[in-house]
């Protein structure tokens, strides 16, 4: 496949944060490895926008709040089930810092979530209740943007939930997996792709893109 970057296009880079970097708290594997990839990619596109993982202390989602449950094990809450994780990008916190080692000196935007402590947000356009929008899609719609392309972390969980939120508010959605790292907690990155697919968010490599 050999894709074309439009003006109008935008990378949207996901959660490239410390504590899911390694030595990080929820450390993706090899997320280091994404970073000069990103940085490369974002040279062709005129529209980049991040997101940022930005947590109270006493999040809902951080197994510490839940006597007894470890890290990855689930609780029901009103919105459904939640994956319970270690403490992570807590807000002010060096490992809710985004990479230093991003070079994306034009991005426009950074989009804050999983600020509210009762409800989680993977997506970066809605949080996990599926009601509380961050905004994002106004952002876009304002700016009138073409395809959005998703790369960051984790694949399985910030990154597919944001492809799949674009897809339904109406844009094209390209994740390029190997600009993504996944957690494949429990089998989580193949159902990951299978629900991006019936999305209909397009599964593209870097080098569509490079060529
Ligand atoms: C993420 C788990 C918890 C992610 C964020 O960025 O994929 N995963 N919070
Ligand atoms: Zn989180």
């Amino acid at each position: 496949m050999n894709i074309t970057i439009a003006p109008e296009d935008v990378l949207v880079v996901v959660d490239v944060q410390y504590d899911f970097l390694p030595g990080g708290s929820l450390a993706v594997a090899g997320g280091d490895e994404i970073v000069p990839l990103i940085n490369t990619l974002g040279k062709h596109f005129t529209n980049v926008v991040l997101t940022q993982d930005w947590h109270p202390a006493d999040h809902v989602s951080f197994a510490s709040q839940h006597g007894g449950k470890a890290a990855f094990e689930t609780v029901e809450l009103s919105y459904g089930t939640q994956v319970l994780w270690p403490d992570h990008c807590v807000w002010g916190t060096h490992g809710a810092e985004i990479s230093h080692d991003l070079h994306l000196p034009h991005a426009q935007l950074i989009i804050r979530k999983g600020y509210n402590r009762e409800i989680d947000s993977y997506s970066g356009f809605q949080e996990a209740d599926r009601q509380t929008l961050t905004g994002l899609a106004g952002y876009l719609n304002e700016r009138d943007v073409g395809r959005l392309f998703v790369v960051g972390l984790a694949t399985d969980f910030c990154v597919a939930w944001t492809a799949i939120d674009g897809a339904a508010a109406g844009y094209d959605v390209l994740v390029i997996e190997d600009a993504a790292r996944g957690i494949d907690n429990g089998g989580s990155l193949e159902r990951a792709w299978a629900d991006m697919e019936e999305a209909g968010v397009q599964r593209i490599v870097s080098k569509d893109i490079l060529g």
